[in-house]
């Protein structure tokens, strides 16, 4: 038999293309941008707008089109933040907020309003790991009376971008590379670096994400912010501006980045599992949920456009009103039903709460529902247990894929004859949009109060303490260091110089590139604002053991009373301790006695600790002296700066490892040798030791 032969097709746009001369730029003869049907697309920096501070239209195909692509580029795993960890909890406001917003779960301080809170990192796929140097997410759904209302922010309160046309090309820019797959959860590579370059407004988030901010210690100790201004409105109609922020009651720390990258080896999971232990011992996670106030009248008087998504308001200017707090206590039954299927929205707002015409969150309020259609598989994914309200809902909308209800009745629209008593719109508890007035052309173009991409990027690193300010050095160095294209790394050392000479100084000399700048002519030129001390984490760093981890290294023979003495002193603190020993199975202490541990010292490098104490016997300790994870133990706890408390008997290992005993290394067998090692671990890191230690680049 005769084969058939089979037309091939056409190659993709080849059939009826448009005359190659329209799909070439005058000036360079590059290819023209298109839409996916061809259309050459004008402008790929800005959203279709009334007027270049006005609202986004949803005319806007291009920017419709290009957003739905991308939020449907991944099946089934969330296009940025696919890696979460989520806990169930509770809401509970301190007063009522009825000035400021009509918002029921604002009003009544007796009233607790359930809720499901995810955490989040952006780049990396849903199985990596907990600690690279990423923004992290930072959601939570309120189940409240009048509907679901959805808080989707991050734990850094700019943005990269101002415009959600960009959004596409910054997550493409930092995700694992198109053609080889890699880097996987990393920005160090070329392609972010390339697009940073080119994009100035990027300059204060590149401040934060390369600050230790982006390798947090634990999630329970994040910050969150809203980020985009948005509006409460009260029951009077009057609206104001808010900046919204969560601070966790634990206080915020983070890693150094040498233990970010041996914990993402050591525990790959080591946030997700912090969370989930910590709610199990009963030891709640707990946020205090605030805002900054700016009336309508006043937004003229800041020196930034309030829409901008890359700005800040320091609280030394506008301080933040606590409004209640947030516990949380139960952890998912099921990681998939719960934590992967939740759908968060910040379209999903209540009565009162409304949104600002910042054009960053205005594509946001198109793409979280459209993503969600796929990854969820249709347009009934509000029926998943996770995403119902928790209050009843009716309407007219039926059928569709995975479609669970089987809604009875024959009319499925109003108004109707056949069935006048179905659910009606209500003027007065219904949700209305504050009237905003809104005027001018249809146009894509950036305002002009957008335009100055270094005052505060500047502001945030002359707000840092010497210790965080070389963190960011380092991490520039080291993220630089991996863009294998000079150029690139020339054009940010052209950035970093309007940013503080300091630090351009610094990078430029870790890099071995002194003088090499590509110049940046900034739009506008930078100022220099008054530094703002409530953005370092250092400066605000709580002295407490609270929610934290002490290590013991244990061994046969370790003298039973000072463990126990140690262990409760420690656990007066509310902190958690681990024993560590050579074998999971135990040790035989000074009484004779087998005590369990929790801790292989070979699966619990002392990067997984707050504090360590090192307890060996006499009779034990020169074994440990020849065994390198014992060594590193302490090199480690050393270097990254920790309390270490130890008894004589532990001072050959001190000596292995080059420790040179300074106010964080404290005999706890001295008198009040306990109290003092105490003290030091409550400091968190002892940073003058750093200097002596590491160096930038
Ligand atoms: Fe987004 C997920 C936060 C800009 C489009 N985003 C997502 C999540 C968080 C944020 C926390 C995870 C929610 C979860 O746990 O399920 N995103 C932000 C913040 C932004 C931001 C704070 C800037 C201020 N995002 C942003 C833009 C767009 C998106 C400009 C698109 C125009 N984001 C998405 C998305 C995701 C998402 C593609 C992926 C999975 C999902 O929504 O459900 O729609």
């Amino acid at each position: 038999m005769a084969t058939k032969k089979t037309p091939s097709a056409p190659p993709v746009g080849a059939s009826n293309a448009i005359p190659a001369e329209t799909h070439q730029t005058a000036a360079t003869n590059e290819p023209v941008l298109t839409t996916n049907q061809g259309v050459p697309v004008s402008d790929n920096q800005n959203s279709l707008k009334a007027g270049e501070r006005g609202p986004v239209l949803l005319e806007d195909f291009v920017l419709r089109e290009k957003i739905t692509h991308f939020d449907h580029e991944r099946i089934p795993e969330r296009i940025v933040h696919a890696r979460g960890s989520g806990a169930h909890g509770y809401f509970l406001p301190y007063e009522s907020a009825a000035d400021l917003t009509k918002a029921a779960f604002l009003q009544n301080p007796k009233k607790k309003t359930e809720v499901f809170a995810r955490f989040s990192t952006v780049a990396g796929g849903a199985g990596s790991v907990d600690l690279p140097r990423d923004v992290r997410g930072f959601s939570v759904k309120f189940y409240t009376e009048e509907g679901n209302y959805d808080f989707v922010g991050n734990n850094i309160p700019v943005f990269f971008i101002q415009d959600a046309m960009k959004f596409p090309d910054v997550i493409h820019a930092v995700k694992m590379e198109p053609d080889r797959g890699f880097p996987q959860a990393a920005s160090a590579h070329a392609t972010f670096w390339d697009f940073i370059s080119l994009t100035p407004e990027s300059m204060h988030m590149i401040m934060w994400v390369m600050s230790d901010r982006a390798i947090p210690r634990s999630l329970r100790m994040i910050e969150g912010f809203g980020v985009h201004t948005y509006r409460l409105i009260n029951a009077e109609g009057v609206s104001r501006f808010v900046k919204f922020h969560w601070r966790p009651v634990l206080g915020s720390s983070s890693v150094i980045w040498d233990e970010a990258v041996k914990i993402s080896g050591a525990d790959p999971d080591f946030h997700r599992r912090d969370l989930w232990e910590s709610i199990e011992r009963g030891d709640f996670p707990e946020w205090e949920f605030g805002v900054q106030v700016i009336e309508e009248a006043d937004a003229a008087k800041l020196d930034f456009d309030l829409l901008d998504p890359t700005k800040l308001i320091p609280e030394e200017i506008i301080p933040i009103r606590m409004l209640g707090k947030m516990v949380l206590n139960r952890n998912p039954d099921n990681h998939f039903a719960e934590t992967e299927q939740v759908a968060f929205c910040p379209a999903n707002v209540v009565p009162g709460i409304g949104f600002s015409d910042d054009p960053l969150l205005q594509g946001r309020l198109f793409s979280y529902l459209d993503t969600q259609l796929s990854r969820l598989g249709g347009p009934n994914f509000h029926q998943i247990p996770i995403n119902a309200p928790r209050c009843p809902m009716h309407n007219f909308q039926r059928d569709g894929l995975r479609q669970m209800g089987v809604l009875k009745g024959r009319v499925a629209y109003e108004p109707s004859q056949i069935e006048p008593a179905g659910p009606r719109e209500c003027p007065v508890t219904g949700f209305r949009t504050h009237p905003e007035a809104e005027t001018g052309e249809k146009i894509r173009k950036r305002a002009e109060t957008f335009a100055d991409h270094y005052s505060q990027a500047r502001l945030f690193f002359r707000s840092m303490t010497p210790p965080e300010q070389n963190h960011i050095a380092s991490a520039l160095a080291f993220e630089l260091a991996k863009v294998e294209i000079k150029e690139i790394r020339q054009r940010m050392l052209g950035h970093l110089q309007h940013i503080d000479a300091a630090l351009h100084d610094t990078v430029g000399a870790a890099l071995g590139m002194e003088g090499t700048d590509i110049d940046v002519t900034p739009a506008v030129k930078p100022r220099d604002l008054e530094p703002s001390p409530s953005l370092s984490l250092i400066t605000k760093a709580p002295s407490t053991l609270k929610g934290r981890k002490v290590g013991i290294l244990v061994t046969d023979g370790t003298d039973a009373l000072l463990l126990e003495s140690l262990v409760a002193a420690i656990r007066k603190e509310k902190a958690v301790v681990g024993l560590v020993a050579r074998r999971i199975g135990g040790f035989t202490d000074s009484n004779g006695s087998m005590v369990e541990v929790q801790h292989a010292l070979s699966g619990a490098p002392s990067v997984l600790f707050d504090a360590v104490v090192l307890l060996p016997s006499a009779d034990a300790v020169e074994s440990l002296v020849q065994e390198a994870a014992a060594v590193n133990w302490v090199r480690d706890a050393y270097g990254h700066l920790k309390a270490i408390g130890h008894h004589a008997a532990a001072l050959p290992l001190l000596e292995a490892a080059a420790v040179t005993v300074d106010s964080a290394v404290v005999d706890v067998e001295a008198p009040k040798g306990i109290r003092n090692f105490v003290a030091a671990a409550k400091k968190g890191r002892l940073w003058e030791r750093e200097p002596a230690l590491r160096s930038i680049g």
